[in-house]
């Protein structure tokens, strides 16, 4: 019985390096093994280091994946680094449940937010810390490590949205995310 009780709750988020603490929380870590195929270098993805961790999701889901109505807060820290002269990166996906939305936001360090619309137009948001991003419904995105440092990224999306990873596994985006005299720069695909 809750009534009347002051309680704490079972998640906290440290605001220096945005992790989380309790439980449940759950951990995802992605290396560049998991990322294959994504990047346009295959020469230089080659030579590279397949067990490097790229990036760890910490996530605190407190319905039950495919519950409609409520929320999911992830957090996820993106190291610097490229393949060839292509940034490190999330895999990206839509959501299985096209319609649905989510909140990003930069915490720490640079990087882009790559967005693709169900029409293939491809566009950037710069994330930086504070940098505020609504992803519509329908639109495809995926996060950018543009600079030397880790890449903080909080994240807030529907519990009912699930991940379609397949379209942009086969398809890709129709830009990618270059470095070029060290600037990021988009390029058609
Ligand atoms: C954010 C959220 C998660 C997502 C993660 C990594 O934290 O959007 O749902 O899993 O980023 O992105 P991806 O799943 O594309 O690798
Ligand atoms: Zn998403």
């Amino acid at each position: 019985m809750k009534h009347l009780k002051i309680l704490k709750s079972q998640v906290e988020l440290n605001l220096k390096n945005y992790s989380l603490k309790g439980e449940p929380v759950i951990r995802q870590i992605r290396k560049l093994e998991d990322l294959n195929g994504i990047f346009h270098d295959h020469k230089a993805f080659s030579k590279m280091s397949s067990k490097d961790i790229i990036y760890e999701v910490q996530a605190w889901l407190p319905v039950s994946e495919g519950t409609s109505g409520g929320l999911y807060f992830g957090t996820t820290n993106l190291l610097p680094g490229r393949v060839g002269n292509e940034y490190f990166m999330t895999k990206g996906h839509y959501h299985k449940l096209s319609d649905r939305s989510e909140f990003y936001w930069g915490v720490q360090g640079v990087g882009m937010l790559i967005l693709m619309d169900s029409d293939r137009n491809t566009w950037a948001e710069k994330v930086y810390p504070g940098s505020l991003h609504y992803i519509p419904a329908h639109v495809a995105h995926r996060v950018a490590n543009t600079g030397n440092s880790t890449l903080i990224f909080g994240a807030c999306w529907p519990s009912d949205s699930g991940h379609n990873y397949e379209e942009i596994a086969q398809n890709g985006f129709s830009a990618r995310l270059l470095e070029r005299n060290g600037e990021p720069r988009l390029k058609s695909s």
